[in-house]
């Protein structure tokens, strides 16, 4: 794999100020596949600098100019997509099709939904004798996760250009590859030097010093809810902005109405989508009394059908297999009944995980609370609507979340009082333009849409 061996700062290719490099590994065969720079904190501040010089000037930039830019940007990704979904491929392991659907796909119309944006956002308002202006924010510090490698780097960077801010983004070490391509595609869609920057390197590292650096005006972090918390403390006591994009344990809530079967299965599959390494998976899948072990069975059936190697990929490392092996064991430690699955390793070689189903699992268990970020699917019933509701909202999570029922109106009616950042409607669709966030302890801010462009926002307001 095509490996640049330095930081792309101000617009050009420069080595790296430290020796250490990462290597990056396929985690479906273990091979390495290239090895990138770990950056220091010499090479954070020298990127926040030009990002620093950078910033009057994009930020006086018209909006239609930062458009055109984006729309370059967008184009630019589209026409790499083969070249995208190959080296996520290579570097996450996701299954070919996912990655050319999803991981190189998605982006494209992110970046895409935010050119449009920039030109039609209103940057300007007024309220009575006011006039509010709509400013960026300043240089934005990302740090981003690998599990949607090149989605994540997109959902922060194409907003904060939008907004006029720019950025500094210290990508996740186990996918460098990716974010060196997004820098590549920056630079042949022309944007002007120092706009965006890269700097690879280790979280505690590169990351810490990114996030703790006084140029920085805004952190955007997607990750861990242990390094959120770390991030956030460190904003707060610097008063400057943050956004977190941190777990979930969402419930994928069939009401007894709903079509059962199309419910499992597509439950199922957002579950299993990405090896399970999506924080907005519908982990929880609550089932009345009634229907229960026909759910159970269905659910074990559509599962079965996930062959890894095949349909499922491998998790990203060898430290994210041993701890979702630990959780299926934990879980079947506590009580939760084995349907389909288990901790032993399917493959002798990459990082597989068996796609798991496991039933009776109840509010109390460590499997019912905790991120299990593997495929891994919990199986949980309820006596009556109340009840369905106090367990999708007993735990700490809201990010996202399902609902199914007889009808959409009856499906909203519950959605409405579930406390979750997003919730699909019997079935739902993607959509570029949503909000994508948390509620209590999944994180603070939006990402997407004009929710997310306001996140790279400060207001100004002028008295008349
Ligand atoms: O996350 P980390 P990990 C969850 C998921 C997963 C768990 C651990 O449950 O099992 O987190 O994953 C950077 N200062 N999610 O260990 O460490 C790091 O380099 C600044 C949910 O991979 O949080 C990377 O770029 N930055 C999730 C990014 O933080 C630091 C996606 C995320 O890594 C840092 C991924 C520090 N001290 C994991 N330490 C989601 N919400 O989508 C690390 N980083």
């Amino acid at each position: 794999m095509k490996a640049h061996d330095g930081m792309y700062i101000g617009g050009r290719w420069r080595p790296a100020r430290g020796q250490d490099t990462i290597a990056v590994v396929n985690p479906a065969d273990e091979q390495v596949i290239g090895h990138v720079p770990a950056g220091t904190a010499e090479d954070v501040d020298d990127a926040v600098h030009a990002a620093r010089a950078a910033f009057p000037g994009w930020a006086a930039t018209p909006p239609a100019g930062r458009a055109a830019r984006i729309a370059a940007l967008r184009d630019v990704l589209a026409a790499r997509k083969d070249e995208i979904a190959k080296t996520v491929t290579a570097e996450l392991g996701s299954p070919p099709p996912l990655s050319q659907a999803v991981h190189a796909g998605v982006p494209v119309l992110v970046a895409g939904s935010y050119a449009e944006l920039a030109a039609s956002y209103s940057f300007e308002e007024q309220l009575g004798n006011s006039t509010v202006l709509l400013e960026p924010v300043g240089v934005v510090g990302a740090i981003t996760p690998w599990n949607y490698p090149l989605h994540q780097i997109v959902a922060k960077v194409a907003p904060a250009l939008a907004a006029g801010c720019t950025v500094v983004l210290k990508p996740a070490e186990d996918t460098p590859l990716t974010a060196q391509l997004f820098a590549e595609a920056v630079q042949e869609a022309g944007l002007p030097d120092g706009v965006f920057n890269l700097v690879t390197g280790l979280g505690p590292v590169a990351g810490q010093a990114l996030a703790e650096h006084e140029g920085v005006d805004l952190v955007s972090f997607t990750g861990s809810t242990a390094v959120g918390r770390q991030i956030g403390a460190t904003a707060g006591a610097a008063v400057k902005r943050v956004a977190l994009e941190l777990g979930g344990k969402s419930a994928n809530v069939i009401l007894p109405g709903a079509d059962l079967a199309k419910a499992v299965n597509v439950g199922v599959a957002n579950v299993m989508s990405n090896s399970g390494q999506t924080c907005s998976a519908w982990t929880r899948m609550l089932v009345d009394a009634e229907r229960y072990e026909e759910a159970v069975a269905l659910a074990a059936a559509a599962v079965a059908k996930y062959v890894p190697g095949e349909r499922v990929g491998p998790l990203v490392n060898a430290k994210q297999q041993a701890r979702v092996r630990g959780y299926i064991e934990q879980g079947v430690a506590e009580g939760a009944r084995l349907v389909v699955g288990g901790p032993e390793a399917p493959e002798e070689r990459g990082y597989y995980v068996s796609p798991t189903v496991l039933a009776d699992v109840t509010s109390e268990m460590t499997v019912a609370q905790e991120e299990i970020f593997g495929p891994v699917l919990c199986v949980m019933r309820y006596e009556d609507t109340e009840d369905a509701l106090q367990i999708a909202n007993g735990t700490v999570y809201g990010l996202a979340g399902a609902v199914w029922a007889a009808d959409d109106a009856e499906a909203v009616a519950f959605a409405r009082r579930m406390d979750t950042g997003q919730v699909d409607i019997n079935g739902g669709r993607f959509n570029p333009l949503a909000p994508f966030g948390g509620y209590k302890q999944s994180g603070v801010g939006r990402e997407l849409g004009p929710h997310g462009l306001a996140e790279y926002l400060q207001t100004k307001s002028l008295q008349f």
